[in-house]
């Protein structure tokens, strides 16, 4: 079979909620992928982010091969010898005290939501069901009926409603619109550090500090969303660190499990964590031995490998080559780490020719927001690798 056969099957028979690029990936390995036709690829969406460690990172791999063959899911009825070590070790890494887990990011807000509120009326004593969490426009947080309630695109939702309430909508990278919105049942901020979907947008800088004196004024939570910028993606652990933020809550997702199998969390010290009692929140799959396993394995690679360092000082180096570019059609070159937006000029036609362009050049990447190409390889990437894609993304650039 050839790709264009198993398109013809996957439009047959699945939704069609997608419109991938045509290449059929069959196996990955590293910053690799090979298709069915045998072409090979430099990865450089990463999944969203979610292969900061690379595709099947042998240590993982065994992780997870080891934990299946033991046992793979016990549910939270029972406990597991994984869990206790995951909760650990991600405490030590991330130096908040506790931690939830979930599965898919989305759930992991929804439950960074469920967190808050409880918060607001055990602790700041809002009034019952009327906690308010303000949101950035633009934001991206997953595609549940309660998160798209607060989405601002128009095409995620509008056909979609009734909506879920309790939420105030501010302008990006603007504390003053912040200030302007706080009223008493104020309970959080959630925002995403820098804003992936929304084109990576990087506020400006002092935001993420006046977002947190607000907070601490106030008496209000304030939730990061580093489901695609945290676990070394734009050089630190965190994108809020760049900032010397602390939020109260952070939520991950995606490369906390190097891609190898839905894992998210939610993290608070205790006397926020501490408030969920027993049955008021849970899930199936959530905290099992598999993901576990593989999670903590995940983690141990990006500090054992150094990877977050890796991804500034190759992040660092690839944006100031992809600005060196004399391109007609380059708006703006911007990034953090190894998350880069190339903006392009309206003119330009688009950012998905250039995607099917570099993809027939070896290359895949994805548009966001009709103008911007995103470049985010997994961060084992090598210098020697960088080196061999910008000729190729230069070209391509450079084309009518
Ligand atoms: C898709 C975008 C990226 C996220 C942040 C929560 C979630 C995401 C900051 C939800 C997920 C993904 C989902 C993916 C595309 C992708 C994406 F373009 F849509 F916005 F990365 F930029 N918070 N982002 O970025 O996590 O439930 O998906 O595990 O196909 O929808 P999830």
């Amino acid at each position: 079979m050839d790709s264009k056969q198993y398109i013809a099957l996957e439009e047959k028979y699945g939704a069609h909620n997608y419109h991938p690029l045509d290449v059929v990936i069959e196996r990955g390995e590293g910053v690799w992928v090979y298709d069915v036709d045998g072409n090979k690829y430099l990865d450089c969406l990463s999944a969203y982010s979610a292969l900061n460690q690379g595709h099947v990172h042998p240590r993982i791999l065994n992780a997870l091969v080891e934990q299946a063959k033991k046992v793979t899911l016990t549910s939270r009825a029972f406990r597991n010898e994984q869990l206790p070590f995951f909760y650990k070790e991600l405490s030590e890494l991330t130096g908040y005290e506790m931690s939830i887990p979930m599965n898919s990011g989305a759930e992991a807000v929804e439950t960074a939501i469920k967190l808050v509120r409880k918060w607001a009326y055990q602790v700041k004593k809002v009034p019952y069901h009327q906690a308010e969490i303000i949101v950035a426009e633009g934001n991206f947080h997953g595609r549940t009926i309660s998160i798209i309630s607060f989405s601002t695109e128009e095409y995620y939702k509008k056909e979609f409603g009734p909506f879920t309430p309790g939420f105030i909508t501010v302008p990006y990278g603007d504390a003053q619109a912040i200030a302007d919105a706080i009223t008493p049942n104020t309970a959080a901020i959630m925002l995403e550090p820098i804003q992936g979907e929304g084109g990576v947008l990087i506020p400006p800088s002092g935001y993420l500090q006046e977002v947190e004196k607000l907070c601490k004024e106030n008496n209000i939570l304030f939730v990061a969303d580093e489901i695609q910028t945290g676990l070394g993606r734009t050089g630190k652990l965190f994108a809020a660190h760049h900032d010397n933020v602390r939020p109260d809550i952070v939520i991950i997702g995606k490369a906390l499990s190097g891609g190898f199998y839905p894992v998210s969390a939610v993290l608070a010290d205790e006397p926020i964590m501490g408030l969920f009692q027993p049955g008021e929140h849970g899930s199936t799959f959530g905290g099992n031995p598999l993901g576990a396993a593989v999670a903590r394995a995940a983690l141990s690679v990006l500090v054992e490998e150094d990877l977050i360092k890796k991804a500034e000082t190759l992040g660092n180096y690839f944006v100031e080559k992809l600005k060196e570019i004399p391109s007609k059609h380059v708006k703006e070159v911007r990034g953090k780490g190894l998350l880069i937006g190339v903006e392009l000029n309206p003119e330009a036609g688009g950012a998905r020719r250039f995607c099917e362009v570099l993809k027939e050049n070896g290359i895949l990447a994805k548009e966001t927001h009709d103008n911007v190409i995103r470049f985010a390889p997994p961060l084992v990437i090598t210098q020697e690798t960088i080196d061999w894609a910008l000729p190729i993304i230069r070209e391509t650039l450079l084309m009518n």
